[in-house]
């Protein structure tokens, strides 16, 4: 109760910030995206999990307003690094499903590039399976909308919804993103890896049968790496590579030979 008022609040005291954590190409190391992941920092609670805040925000609605602010500051954020440096990084931003159901959310998105001035292919939204399946007939014209504008979409927590295979086929996507639950299993003897190791495997196929992006979350160690190399998977998260990083931590490491100011 006194978490969900204090969070009315957040926006509006400054108490919310981004961090990215980056998803790099397994084979070469390129780092081709950001996550961007929102945080509470509340002056006598300290930091707040999102696993706490966000059901919360869900829940009252709150999450509408402060998904706008995210999507303006992580392009923002995103066009600023990309005018000194990176050019073609693509910043990834998770979308609640009712802020996805809001008739206005296409203009907000197009509001978000407009003001950043990033450029449409370097925004990824990511959706649950949850948020996509919520409301098929209406995700299918928001969908064809975001794709008109040059928006690319993620399927986030792949494999753990209820959602049928088939409308990924139907439906204007370009990366999926395989649940870190899964790539956990792997290689763990007491948490059936040869389940996860099929399904990883029927992922993959569907992903390069559909020409998706295929994204393992939650990579922690390197037979995991490897073992997801070797099933296909092209890109990797997790904190093998890095944590969550701030706007300034990863402006450094885009930018290893810049000389210290
Ligand atoms: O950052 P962390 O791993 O603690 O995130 C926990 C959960 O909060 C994840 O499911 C993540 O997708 C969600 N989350 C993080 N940032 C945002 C955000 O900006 N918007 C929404 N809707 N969810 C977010
Ligand atoms: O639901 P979503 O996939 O958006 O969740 C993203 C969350 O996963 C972030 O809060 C991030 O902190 C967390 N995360 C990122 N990498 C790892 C990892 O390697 N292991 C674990 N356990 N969590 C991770
Ligand atoms: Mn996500
Ligand atoms: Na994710």
């Amino acid at each position: 109760k006194v978490i969900e008022r204090e969070f009315q609040f957040a926006l509006d005291r400054e108490q919310l910030h981004l961090v990215f954590q980056p998803i790099y190409v397994l084979d070469s190391g390129e780092m081709r995206k950001v996550e961007a992941l929102l945080r509470w920092t509340h002056p006598v609670f300290g930091s707040v999990p999102p696993a706490v805040f966000i059901p919360i925000a869900e829940a009252n609605s709150h999450i509408v307003s402060v998904g706008q602010w995210v999507l303006q500051e992580a392009c923002r954020q995103a066009q600023q690094w990309r005018t000194f440096n990176h050019a073609s990084l693509i910043v990834t931003v998770n979308v609640s499903p009712l802020q996805f159901a809001q008739p206005s959310f296409v203009d907000v998105v197009r509001e978000a590039l407009y003001k950043s001035g990033l450029s449409p292919e370097l925004l990824e939204l990511e959706l649950t399976e949850g948020a996509v399946m919520h409301s098929l007939q209406a995700v299918q014209q928001t969908l064809t909308d975001l794709k008109r504008l040059g928006v690319k979409v993620a399927i986030d927590d792949f494999g753990t919804g209820y959602s049928s295979l088939s409308y990924l086929k139907d439906l204007p996507i370009s990366c999926i993103k395989i649940d870190r639950s899964f790539v956990a299993d792997l290689g763990m003897p007491r948490h059936a890896p040869q389940f996860a190791l099929a399904l990883v495997e029927a992922i993959v196929g569907i992903a390069r049968t559909l020409d998706l992006d295929i994204v393992a979350e939650g990579i922690e160690t390197p037979a995991q790496q490897s073992m997801l190399k070797d099933l296909g998977c092209d890109l990797g998260q997790g904190f093998l590579y890095s944590r969550p990083l701030s706007a300034v931590e990863l402006q450094r490491l885009l930018q290893p030979l810049t000389s210290p100011s």
